[in-house]
C-alpha cells in the first residue's frame, strides 16, 4: 500500500466529506460517498457514532473498496482499533480520543493520522506527536455535532493554520457560499457533512464546493 502522507495528502484533503446516517435520511452510506465522489470529494471520512460496530466494519468495508477504487484518501473517525481493521488509509482522533502518540505508535508510519486541536498549543502538540494534519472548527456554526462547541472562527483557523507546518482543514457549517473564505484563511481544504451528505443533490452539492474550493486555492 503506498502512504498518503507528505505531499500527496494536501490534495486529498481539498473537499473531505463525512459520513453521516441521520442526514443521509435513510440513503445508504455507500451510495452517498460514490456520488460525494463523482461530484468531486477527495477524502471520505467513516465517522460511526451509534450503532454495532459490526456494521460499522461492514459499511467501511464497502466505502473502503470504493475509495481505492477511486483513488480516494480512506479515514476512519475516532477508532483506531476500525481504521486497522479496515487498514484504512487515515485514522482521525480528538481531544477525547486516544492521544496522538499513542495513536501513532499503533498504526504505524504509513497511516495518516488526522487530529482536532481546540487550542493552538494543542495543534502544535499534535504535529510534534506526529499528526500529519489538523482538521480545525466548527469554524461556522453547526448543528450537525452537538458538542462540537460555539464557532471559532476565521481568525482562530489562521492563527493555527500560520503557526503549523502541516496541512489543516477547516470543519463546521461549511458550504459553497462561505468555503472559499476557509481557504484564504489558511486551509487546504474543507470538511463537510451537511452540506454534501444532506444535499438532496449529493453529487452536485460536491461537484459546486470542489468548484470553489479549487478556484480559491488557485488564487492564493
Ligand atoms: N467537528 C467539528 S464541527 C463538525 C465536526 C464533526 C460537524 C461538521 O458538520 P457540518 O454539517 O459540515 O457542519
Ligand atoms: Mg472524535
Amino acid at each position: 500500500m503506498t502512504t498518503w502522507r507528505g505531499v500527496r495528502l494536501r490534495e486529498a484533503l481539498r473537499l473531505y466529506v463525512i459520513t453521516d446516517r441521520a442526514l443521509a435520511r435513510g440513503r445508504p452510506d455507500i451510495e452517498i460517498a460514490r456520488e460525494a465522489i463523482a461530484g468531486g470529494a477527495t477524502a471520505l471520512q467513516l465517522r460511526w457514532k451509534a450503532g454495532p460496530l459490526s456494521e460499522a466494519l461492514q459499511v467501511g468495508h464497502a466505502l473502503r473498496a470504493l475509495c481505492r477504487e477511486a483513488g480516494v484518501l480512506f479515514v476512519v473517525n475516532d477508532r483506531v482499533d476500525l481504521a486497522l481493521a479496515l487498514e484504512a488509509d487515515g485514522v482521525h482522533v480528538g481531544v477525547s480520543d486516544l492521544p496522538v502518540p499513542e495513536t501513532r505508535k499503533l498504526v504505524g508510519e504509513s497511516m495518516v493520522v488526522g487530529f482536532s486541536p481546540e487550542t493552538l498549543e494543542q495543534a502544535l502538540a499534535a504535529e510534534a506527536a506526529g499528526a500529519d494534519y489538523l482538521g480545525v472548527g466548527p469554524v461556522y456554526p453547526t448543528t450537525t455535532k452537538p458538542d462540537a462547541g460555539p464557532a471559532v472562527g476565521l481568525e482562530h483557523l489562521a492563527q493555527i493554520a500560520g503557526a503549523v507546518g502541516i496541512p489543516v482543514v477547516g470543519i463546521g457549517g461549511i458550504t459553497a457560499v462561505n468555503a472559499a473564505a476557509v481557504i484564504r484563511a489558511g486551509a487546504v481544504g474543507v470538511a463537510v457533512i451537511s452540506a454534501v451528505v444532506g444535499a438532496e443533490d449529493v453529487r452536485e452539492a460536491a461537484r459546486q464546493l470542489r468548484e470553489v474550493v479549487d478556484a480559491a486555492l488557485a488564487e492564493r
